[in-house]
């Protein structure tokens, strides 16, 4: 049984909002700056990104030129709006022309909802950096985002009352810049929700939380650096729910923007790396206030684990990745998870705090042992 879980990824939206910018950045390690260089795409660009080992994302990068989503909305519509796991709809915030934007916008829900009626819709309002000096209350990007919740509703109503289906994904907003961390964050909350067995990995990082006394422990995916999963609490809420979420679980004092600061670090310093031809392996520092490691858990995985109990020793947080490695090489190798994991159903403490997957036969989230 084949152990890969492919999702096709739609990214649509207005010429030059930034569409393949972010691809490129996020899977391509390209800077912000070497954007600039990019030139229209033409049609459907597509591409298959391995993410963890069993998930493969197929990304449909959709130039925005209106011929192109004329043709999309027409003679293409069947093609490109099937199927979908997830549509990724880019905005450009300094757009002159935002009612026609929205008009775009509309159509291209009302296809999707008819053809792929579970797919998830993330807005991306990017160009942040561009208008947050004269705005930095966000009051424009708020704005722009009632009118995209009002026309999820009218597409929803329209789809429902037409009997064309019972649309169940739902829409979430983020405002991004490719200048910035919001990019990663934006994009680990995407993929966050494609993952199989998501919840039963957040359980297990809660797990290895609580047994080394940590404030957290974070996963991320070992090529984007993008996060993927982390201890307490699910990614896939809206922005403001997940920095109330963070605050009530404790994390108060952490910076909030703390992953994506790492990502950035981690992705520019390997970056180094290569050039000087060594390899990035890892990280591990004691500070006044903190013992923090960054290590590989798995061949596509690094995990991090913060301490900020100062008896706790780097030795021992690495102790538990090495036990918790092997643990995971044996989970990785079954190509179906039971509801509960077979390796450590016996072990009393281990908590599930967070609901099941509905699906009981998805496969296993990494299928190769590190
Ligand atoms: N200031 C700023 N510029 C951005 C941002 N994102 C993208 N750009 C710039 O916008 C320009 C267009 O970006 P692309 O990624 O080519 O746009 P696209 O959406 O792929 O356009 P099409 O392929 O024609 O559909 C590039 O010069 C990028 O450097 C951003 O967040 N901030
Ligand atoms: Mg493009």
């Amino acid at each position: 049984m084949s152990n890969t879980t492919r999702k096709k990824v739609l990214l649509m939206g207005k010429s030059g909002s930034g569409k393949t910018s972010m691809r490129s950045v996020i899977f391509s390690n390209y800077t912000a700056r070497d954007t600039r260089r990019l030139g229209a795409t033409i049609d459907v660009e597509q591409s298959a990104v391995r993410f963890l080992g069993g998930l493969v994302l197929n990304l449909w990068d959709c130039g925005g030129q209106s011929a192109f989503v004329d043709n999309y909305l027409s003679s293409q519509r069947d093609t490109i709006f099937s199927n979908v796991a997830v549509l990724i709809y880019v905005f450009d915030i300094t757009s002159t022309d935002w009612e026609a934007d929205l008009a775009y916008f509309e159509d291209i829900l009302l296809a999707l909802r008819t053809n792929s009626e579970d797919a998830g819709v993330w807005v991306l309002v990017n160009k942040m950096d561009l208008v947050d000096k004269e705005d930095p209350k966000r009051k424009k990007y708020g704005e722009r985002k009632d009118d995209l919740l009002a026309v999820d509703q009218r597409v929803r109503k329209e789809v429902e009352e037409d009997g064309k289906g019972n649309v169940k994904g739902v829409l979430r907003c983020f405002p991004t810049s490719i200048w910035d961390e919001s990019l990663y964050k934006a994009w680990s909350s995407i993929i966050h929700t494609l993952i199989p067995n998501i919840n039963l990995i957040t359980s297990h990082l809660t797990y290895l939380r609580n047994l080394n006394q940590a404030v957290e422990a974070v996963l991320f995916e070992a090529e984007t650096f993008l996060v993927i999963a982390k201890s307490g609490s699910p990614l896939d809420c809206d922005t403001n729910d997940l920095d109330e979420v963070e605050v009530n679980k404790g994390a108060k004092g952490l910076d909030q923007q703390r992953f994506e600061k790492i990502s950035e670090i981690v992705k520019g310093f390997r970056k180094i790396c290569q050039r000087n031809h060594e390899q990035y392996q890892g990280f591990e520092a004691k500070f006044d206030g903190c013992t923090v490691v960054l290590e590989p858990l798995t061949r596509n995985t690094y995990i991090l684990i913060v301490s900020s109990d100062p008896r706790i020793e780097t030795g021992a947080l690495l102790f538990n990745i090495h036990q918790a490695q092997n643990h995971m090489s044996e989970f990785g190798a079954r190509s179906v998870l039971e509801r509960k994991c077979g390796l450590c159903r016996h072990n009393s403490e281990l908590k599930y705090d967070v609901k099941g997957d509905d699906d009981p036969s998805v496969s296993a989230w990494d299928d190769a042992p590190f």
